[in-house]
Parts: structure tokens; C-alpha cells; sequence
């Protein structure tokens, strides 16, 4: 039954409750003109309750180690309290019940953790319309207080530059092992990495992925930085082992401080004094997100 009261969902996403955060993300992917009315409402209504989270995206060829990279930060940051959301980006796909399935045993642990929420990639679409419900989904999310929110999204042509504009931190997972080409990795892709993670660097892999990892600092070294204060930095990792994983979560914090001065880090409560004019500020936003949902 879907209820056509807003504060039914708002009440409900602001408590946390799964099922109400589920249907409203459901009114949110829904093509029908009348869900898209009150997912409006309901977004507009949300939209005070957000700004807390950090919002991490990750790209990478298929197979690369997306979803276990994003199980292990994910189980790494419920452990230090954190309460993180995974959304996917995939506008090639068509998937729906039997591969959500698929992608949340792939984030075994974290998809039974009562601090994570797991929800695969709408499906079918163009990738605005993906884009633009990924968009109000991370609204929704950050409302129902996750103060962490990570987006997958497959390294196919555009939906990382659409990804890229949407997060705070955007991470490049490669492989060593792999020409740039066989990756599928643009330079133009390269130029929007706020950091570079060779995975899989385990067993006897963890010399060719060190000489990639130098292989790509150099090839970063020749590109215009995303950001005037912030130089990428390569890292190795196994998602697998879990190693060089919290290095790449400081390098967030890190940037997050950097990048963002008078943004607190994520979950932390709002210094009171800081004269910074908050209600201007959120007006702005929420204008710059509904005329770019609506050019979608
Ligand atoms: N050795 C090793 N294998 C890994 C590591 N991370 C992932 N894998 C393996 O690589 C394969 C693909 O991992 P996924 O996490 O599904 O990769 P993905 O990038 O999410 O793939 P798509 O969602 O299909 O784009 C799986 O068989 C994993 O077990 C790692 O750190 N080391
Ligand atoms: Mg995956």
C-alpha cells in the first residue's frame, strides 16, 4: 500500500524506519507522474535534514573489486560508528530482484549490519533519470541520519563524470596488470580521481601493483589537479585482506578538511556560532538541485 500522506514518509525517514525509507525510495524510482509529485513533497520536506554526510563515490572497470572494496570500508566505518548507505549507479542495467540479491552477498557483512543500508542500482533508464533518483536518494538517505554515503557506479563512458559531480570524494579503483586501455580508464576520467586505489594488492600481486601504483603517480603528476589545494595521492590496497583501506578513509577526512573549511566531519554535531548563514545556503542548494533535476 502506498500512503499519499508526505509526513507518513518524512516522519518515517527521520526515524530511521527501513520500510518507510524503502517505499520511499521506491516512490522515488517510480515512473508514474503522481509518485513523482509526492517524492517531490517528500524530498522538499527532507531537504532541511540534510548536509551532514560525506558522500564517497567509486568507479572502476567491472570485476576491478567495487563492491568487496566498498564491504570492507563499509565494515571498517560502522566499527568506528559510523552509519553508511551504498547506492549503485548502472544505467546500463537492467537488474532488479534476483541481482540486488547477487550484489548484496558480495557485501556479505554489511548488508546485515543494523548501521549500513544497501540499495542496488535503479534499473533501466537513461542515465539522468538513474542519475537524478540516485541524486534524491542520497537525499533520503542522509535524512535518515547515514552520515556516510558510498555510490558505485560502473567505469562506462559518461556516468562517472555524472557521478564525480554528485559526491564530495571521488575514488578510481584499478588493477595492476592491465594496460590503461584493457581498463577502460580515460584520461578525462583520471583528471576527476580526488584519489587512485590499485586493489587486489595481495598474494603475489603486491609488487606489480606497487610498480602500477608508481606508474599512475607519475602519469597524475602531468594532469591539472581536480583542486587547486588537494593533489591526488595512489594508494595500493586489498579489499580482500582489508589492507590500506583506513589509509584511504583518512585520505577522505583529509580532503574533506581541505576542500570544505567550514564543513563539519561526518555525524559530528553543529558547532553553534560559526555565523555562517545556513537557511540562505540550503535555499541555494535546494534551487541548483531542482533546475538540474529538471534539465534531466
Ligand atoms: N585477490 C583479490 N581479489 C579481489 C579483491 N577485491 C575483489 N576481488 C575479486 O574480484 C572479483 C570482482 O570483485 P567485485 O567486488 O565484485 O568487483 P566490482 O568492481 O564490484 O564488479 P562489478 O560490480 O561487476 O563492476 C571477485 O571475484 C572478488 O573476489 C582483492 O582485494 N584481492
Ligand atoms: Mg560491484
Amino acid at each position: 500500500m502506498i500512503s499519499d500522506d508526505p509526513q507518513f514518509y518524512v516522519q518515517g525517514v527521520l526515524k530511521c524506519d527501513r520500510r518507510v525509507l524503502a517505499k520511499t525510495i521506491t516512490l522515488i524510482e517510480s515512473s508514474l507522474s503522481a509518485h513523482q509529485d509526492l517524492a517531490r513533497t517528500i524530498i522538499d520536506l527532507l531537504l532541511p535534514y540534510t548536509g551532514k554526510a560525506i558522500r564517497l563515490g567509486i568507479t572502476g572497470v567491472p570485476g576491478v573489486g567495487k563492491s568487496m572494496f566498498i564491504e570492507s570500508l563499509g565494515t571498517m566505518l560502522v566499527k568506528k560508528r559510523h552509519r553508511v548507505a551504498v547506492l549503485a549507479v548502472d544505467p546500463s542495467s537492467q537488474r532488479s530482484g534476483g541481482s540486488v540479491l547477487a550484489d548484496k552477498t558480495r557485501m556479505e557483512k554489511l548488508s546485515i549490519d543494523e548501521n549500513a543500508f544497501i540499495r542496488p542500482s535503479p534499473s533501466g533508464g537513461t542515465l539522468g533519470g538513474v542519475a537524478r533518483k540516485t541524486r534524491e536518494t542520497m537525499i533520503v538517505c542522509e535524512a535518515a541520519g547515514f552520515d556516510v554515503i558510498i555510490v558505485e557506479t560502473v567505469g562506462v563512458g559518461q556516468s562517472e563524470i555524472t557521478v564525480a559531480s554528485m559526491v564530495d570524494f571521488f575514488l578510481l579503483l584499478m588493477i595492476s596488470g592491465a594496460g590503461d586501455e584493457l581498463q577502460g580508464i580515460k584520461k578525462g576520467v583520471l583528471e576527476l580521481a580526488d584519489a587512485v586505489a590499485v586493489n587486489k594488492a595481495d598474494g603475489d600481486n603486491v609488487e606489480k601493483a606497487e610498480m602500477a601504483r608508481k606508474q599512475y603517480e607519475t602519469s597524475l603528476h602531468f594532469l591539472a589537479p581536480s583542486s587547486p589545494n588537494w593533489t591526488p595521492p595512489v594508494f595500493t590496497c586489498s579489499a580482500i585482506e582489508m589492507t590500506g583501506i583506513n589509509i584511504i578513509w583518512e585520505s577522505v577526512l583529509a580532503h574533506h578538511e581541505k576542500t570544505n573549511p567550514y564543513r563539519r566531519a561526518p555525524g559530528q554535531p553543529k558547532k553553534t556560532g560559526s555565523g555562517l548563514d545556513v537557511v540562505p545556503c540550503k535555499r541555494r542548494l535546494k534551487r541548483t538541485f531542482f533546475s538540474k533535476s529538471r534539465s534531466e
